[in-house]
């Protein structure tokens, strides 16, 4: 599903055009075009050209310089977008082994308790959005947003879910969230794409020329290795969406700190994997 903006508000956009160049801006001074952002990452001002209200959400690992990149984008398309937003940026105390579910479970819950928000778009560090008129808002169905990304020359399988899907409140509570079970590499997305299918929410996909995303690139995180149990574990998943997810998450996590800082609330947290699968050993093997 394609939301575009509308012409009159596409013509003011010339000043913001998002190049190559702009993404790479250093990140000391906060260009003039984020005066307006509160602390934590909101804007308010200026915005409601549309009645939704939107949380981005970025689980983070260790790439600095491609989360300063990625935010300071997005505060510039989406104030182009005249969008009241909020941008939630999670990340987990190291040791520890990566979780993206967890991660996104938690700025979600977050997100939801301080601003209500109406649409939280899960979204890659490393994805750029190459359209301006792409809208960062909400369906009626889950919307699979990033269609086109460079790193694959489009989708890397027709049912690939990640990158960029936007849910609205009622999606994101119907399906649980995400897994929380998932640590390391790979198959979170996947494990979505299930749940979406299970409830019969629909889907929907942004065709690839507005939906088309540049992929900034990285080499292997620290602390990210593949899970080689995907694969094993999601015939157990899939039969416990219900049980898995944000209704399971409580006691799962230590909450260490949210921060507001200037472009973005940081919430930063901490969980053992060895504990998480334990507690939830009848999922995992069940
Ligand atoms: C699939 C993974 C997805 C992942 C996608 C793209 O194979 O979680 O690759 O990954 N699924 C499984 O491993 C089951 S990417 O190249 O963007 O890192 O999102």
């Amino acid at each position: 599903m394609d939301n575009v903006l509308p012409c009159n508000v596409e013509d003011r956009l010339q000043e913001l055009l998002l190049d190559d160049e702009e993404t790479n801006i250093g990140n000391d001074e906060l260009p003039v075009t984020f005066k307006d952002v509160q602390p934590g990452g909101k804007y308010v001002q200026k915005c409601c050209a549309f009645a939704q209200k939107v949380a981005i959400i970025i689980p983070y690992g260790d790439r600095k310089e491609q989360l300063d990149t990625v935010v300071r984008h997005l505060h510039r398309l989406l104030q182009s977008q005249h969008l009241c937003y909020g941008i939630y940026v999670s990340e987990l105390a190291y040791p520890t082994v990566f979780n993206k579910g967890l991660l996104m479970n938690v700025a979600y819950l977050t997100a939801r308790d301080e601003g209500h928000y109406d649409c939280y778009i899960f979204h890659d560090v490393d994805l750029i959005s190459q359209k301006e008129r792409h809208l960062y808002i909400c369906g009626e169905k889950p919307n699979h947003m990033s269609s086109f990304n460079t790193k694959f020359g489009g989708l890397p399988y027709i049912k690939y879910i990640g990158g960029v899907l936007a849910l609205n409140d009622t999606h994101v509570r119907v399906v649980n969230g995400f897994s929380n079970l998932l640590f390391g590499w790979g198959g979170e997305d996947d494990v979505m794409e299930m749940r979406i299918a299970d409830k019969h929410l629909g889907l929907t996909r942004v065709s690839a020329d507005i939906g088309r995303y540049k992929a900034l690139p990285h080499d292997r995180d620290k602390g990210n290795p593949v899970n080689n149990d995907r694969y094993k574990m999601y015939r157990t998943l899939r039969k416990h969406t219900d049980q898995d997810g944000l209704t399971s998450l409580a006691g799962l996590y230590e909450l260490l700190k949210v921060e507001r800082r200037p472009l973005y609330t940081w919430i930063y947290i901490k969980c053992n994997k060895t504990e998480v699968l334990q507690k939830n050993k009848n999922i995992v093997f069940g």
